[in-house]
């Protein structure tokens, strides 16, 4: 699989802030454009291939988020190395990443995209909202280093703007967008966040539309939209990426997530700013905002500054933290064992 190369620059290299990396001279730089079970499509000047990773960077893989994900920019052979495809060689740093905790049991992170810019959390008018997920994926963004916006999508169907008032009176202070993917509407507006060829990913629920923004900003009907579990069929759709160019700028669709299990705590404290900033008066500094004396964080729960409704969801989220380090530590141990048993 090959077709005619992608420049670094409309893949948005110019936004990464690295040095162009000395290759040797059999190496390319691509981009992960997909990722399907340990095989790859990588968009970049040498084409669309498909790719593996190669035996050693495979060895320098401690956990999955080692492992290459849709928005990577990676080095790979020009070759094939098992007659079809290119080997990834080695993940170059990444600037910025999505991380939630992986399904299954382990404590392990998955990368769900990364150097990302913007972070687009969409939610519809005919789904109910759920603040604390959305608090949830403003916590990941932020602990990741991408900025987030809250795209309210089928503002067409009514009710946008009280979804956008229930978001600014619970104090979400990320910006928010109302969309229609069926009309031009403020969809400008979004297109801006892409200028200077920047990198857009969009989450949330499936069926909120986000398919369908990805081809708006496209401009072409690339993804297959509609109900999950159609995936597509008998529709005239092409591809199965990812990562799109939308010129300027890149797209990222990410599969319809039901649940984040948040892996960063970085950015608790941006997106619950207010109970950061009260928690500076509280008596004592590991104080845990519960029953302690001389908590200032309460206190301005009680006389409204805060809202007790941002506290709840705020105290749910430091527990569950708590608990992931805890089985990290735990998970940590015995992974040493393990290493020491088979050593002797
Ligand atoms: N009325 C309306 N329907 C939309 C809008 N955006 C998407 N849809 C429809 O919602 C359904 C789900 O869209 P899709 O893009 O597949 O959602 P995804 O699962 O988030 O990717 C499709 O039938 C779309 O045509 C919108 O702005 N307004
Ligand atoms: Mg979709």
């Amino acid at each position: 699989m090959s077709s005619e190369g992608t420049s670094l620059d409309l893949l948005g290299w110019g936004r990464q802030g690295l040095a162009y990396p000395e290759l040797r001279e059999n190496e390319g730089i691509g981009r992960v454009v997909v990722e399907h079970r340990g095989a790859y499509e990588l968009m970049g000047p040498s084409g669309l291939h498909e790719a593996i990773l190669a035996t050693s960077s495979r060895e320098q893989a401690d956990d999955p988020s080692d492992y290459p994900a849709v928005g990577d920019w990676v080095i790979h052979t020009l070759d094939p190395i098992d007659n079809r495809r290119l080997g990834i060689i080695k993940v170059l740093p990444r600037r910025s990443r999505v991380l939630r905790r992986a399904s299954g049991t382990a404590p392990v992170p998955q990368v769900v995209g990364s150097n990302i810019d913007v972070l687009g959390i969409v939610v519809s008018t005919d789904q109910e909202i759920d603040e604390h997920l959305i608090e949830r994926y403003l916590v990941t963004a932020e602990g990741g280093g991408v900025s987030p916006v809250i795209i309210i999508n089928k503002s067409d169907l009514g009710g946008g703007a009280e979804i956008q008032e229930l978001l600014i009176r619970r104090g979400i202070q990320c910006p928010i967008f109302l969309t229609s993917a069926h009309s031009d509407e403020e969809l400008g507006e979004v297109a801006k966040l892409l200028s200077g060829g920047a990198t857009l990913a969009l989450t949330g629920a499936s069926g909120v539309g986000k398919s369908t923004l990805v081809n708006q900003l496209v401009g072409d009907p690339v993804l297959a939209t509609g109900s999950v579990d159609s995936e597509g069929a008998g529709r005239h759709t092409t591809v199965r990426r990812e990562l799109l160019i939308a010129t300027p700028g890149v797209v990222i669709d990410t599969p319809g997530l039901r649940e984040v299990q948040i892996w960063d705590e970085g950015g608790l404290e941006a997106v619950f700013n207010e109970i950061a900033e009260a928690a500076l008066d509280c008596k004592f500094a590991d104080c845990s905002h519960r029953d302690e004396p001389g908590c200032a964080v309460t206190a301005s729960c009680a006389d409204q500054r805060i809202s007790s409704d941002r506290l709840v969801s705020y105290l749910a989220l430091c527990r569950e933290l708590q608990e992931l380090s805890d089985e990290l530590e735990e998970y940590q141990r015995s992974q040493r064992r393990r290493r020491d048993s088979r050593s002797t």
